[in-house]
């Protein structure tokens, strides 16, 4: 597919090229997601980022449709604890830490229902799972090579939160030569003001990260290709 499409964006309009661009969908996990999972147990108001669900649904149909490659992040870790870093374990004080019983299983351990996916969002056969230990999805993973090996230069990118696990993805990502928009209605925080500055960050300075987009356009876009 050699035929690209200009897209408005921020800071300037983003040349998607699908013949080399990829999904990159982070962390919609049910302990982040869901009431009643680890997120909303720490306090926080999964509504925020919830309302993302829908736009990831409407993308991820679009991606689909288009026949263009999607990857899927999690954030967790072995059963054995074995890469959790003992930083990364104790950090928040918290009486309940990654790797303790959670009220979706053992938190933010692999193979327990909180760390799955949501259904919402499910993977599809072939669709790469990207299962990572630590914020970026490129820090110990096979991601870098998984797209080398599909001549992937771009990635849209989604998912939570904005400011940790995005933003943290994005940076890498941009490291090691992608170019990434990221799609506001997409991503999400569970605080409002993170995720605004989170996307302030990646576009500010000319791009100094990448750019950001409504998907709106990007959706419209991908009908076009087919
Ligand atoms: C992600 C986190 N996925 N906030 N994790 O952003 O700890």
């Amino acid at each position: 597919m050699s035929k690209t499409v200009d897209l408005a964006a921020e800071p300037y309009a983003f040349t998607l090229s699908p013949g080399h661009c990829a999904l990159l969908i982070i962390d919609m996990q049910r302990d982040f997601l869901e009431p009643g999972g680890f997120g909303e147990m720490l306090g926080n108001d999964v509504s925020q980022l919830r309302r993302t669900i829908e736009p990831n649904r409407r993308l991820l149909a679009a991606w689909r449709a288009a026949g263009l490659p999607a990857l899927h992040t999690r954030e967790g870790h072995r059963p054995d604890l074995s890469d959790l870093p003992p930083a990364k374990k104790v950090r928040g004080r918290s009486a309940t830490t990654i790797g303790d019983a959670g009220p979706m299983g053992r938190i933010l351990v692999r193979g327990e229902a909180g760390h799955d996916i949501i259904p919402e969002l499910y993977p599809a056969p072939g669709e790469p799972v990207i299962d990572k230990p630590g914020k970026g999805a490129f820090h110990a993973t096979d991601l870098h090579s998984i797209l080398q090996h599909r001549d992937v230069k771009q990635l849209v990118v989604t998912g939570v939160t904005t400011e940790v696990c995005v933003n943290t993805t994005v940076r890498e990502a941009n490291d090691r030569g992608y170019d990434c928009l990221v799609l506001e209605d997409c991503c999400g925080s569970y605080f409002p003001e993170f995720h605004a500055m989170g996307l302030k960050m990646i576009k500010a300075q000319g791009g100094i990260f990448g750019w950001v987009a409504h998907s709106d356009g990007l959706v419209e876009a991908l009908a076009g290709l087919k």
